[in-house]
């Protein structure tokens, strides 16, 4: 097994070599590490197939299926599935997840510590996914931003991106919205938040979930804040040329690992009328903020 820097990247780590069929506890130690300090690992020609993608996944930690059934792989429901394919009318997974910034989960009281994605039929147009080092970006941050957002605190809602079921389908929006607000309440997160195992303050916010930032007597802070927060970080760059962006390509036979407490991203879609698949496995590594 090696692990190397991306060639010309701001972030992340290649590793080729690694098999999980016959990695050792070490190497998989090696990698972990390595997520947490280079926060994206890709691991170079994986041949696996979905239970084997699933059982990679257990050994990093606690897998957590995603809570909408919609998205569960048929087989393997612990997999979460982005396609645009349909079949025979049949469509497996859900199309256009996640083309905006986020972090994993961060609506969740628990959001997922770590993302494995896994394209299984790469488009050649528009393939990869953007990233945002949080934590790098909360260091670049001016003293005075910083300072205003010590001691917050920010409300994260799915609502924005909760996407309409089949079943939804002639349902007032009114109904909807309640359910959505029962099944997945807001939740409130530190705006920074110290990650856990390396120790460094990331700014936990983005552009997608994060409807207000509020103070330590709970009252909200001027959005002009939060949207001065997002323009800093370069999350609301639409030409996606802000320094802190980083454009992911992925070729066939690469499985990304990412730390999801450290990074948002934002998924990068075919626009073309050709298929584009994705699995993903999303696990919980025993520490929380
Ligand atoms: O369809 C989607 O983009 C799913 C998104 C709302 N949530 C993904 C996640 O894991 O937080
Ligand atoms: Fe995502």
């Amino acid at each position: 097994m090696e692990i190397r820097p991306q060639d010309g990247k701001k972030l992340g780590v290649v590793v080729s070599g690694f098999d999980t069929k016959t990695a050792s506890d070490e190497d998989v130690e090696l990698i972990r590490k390595s997520v947490y300090t280079d926060k994206i690992v890709v691991l170079k020609n994986q041949h696996l197939g979905p239970q084997e993608f699933l059982e990679l996944g257990c050994r990093f930690g606690d897998v957590e299926k995603y809570y909408q059934p919609m998205y569960q792989h048929p087989e393997v429901p612990e997999i979460f599935v982005s396609s645009n394919v349909v079949e025979n009318n049949r469509r497996v997974g859900v199309p256009q997840t996640g083309k905006f910034w986020h972090s994993d989960y961060s609506f969740m009281q628990l959001p997922f510590a770590l993302t494995f994605i896994y394209p299984q039929v790469v488009p050649k147009k528009n393939r990869g996914t953007y990233f945002i080092d949080m934590g790098k970006a909360y260091g670049k941050l001016p003293e005075d931003l910083k300072s205003a957002v010590a001691g917050t605190r920010a409300r994260h809602s799915v609502r924005r991106y909760f996407k309409i079921r089949p079943g939804d389908v002639f349902r007032p929006l009114e109904e909807v919205i309640a359910e959505i607000e029962k099944e997945s309440p807001d939740v409130f997160h530190p705006t920074v938040v110290t990650h856990p195992v390396t120790g460094e303050e990331i700014l936990y916010i983005s552009a997608a979930m994060v409807q207000e930032l509020l103070d330590a007597d709970d009252l909200p802070l001027d959005d002009a804040v939060l949207q001065q927060l997002l323009a800093e970080t370069g999350q609301l760059d639409m030409t996606f040329e802000h320094e802190n962006i980083h454009l992911q390509n992925f070729e066939e036979g690469d499985l990304l690992i990412w730390d999801n407490r450290s990074l948002v991203h934002r998924a990068l879609h075919t626009t073309q009328p050709e298929p584009a698949v994705s699995f993903r496995v999303t696990v919980q590594d025993g520490h929380r903020w």
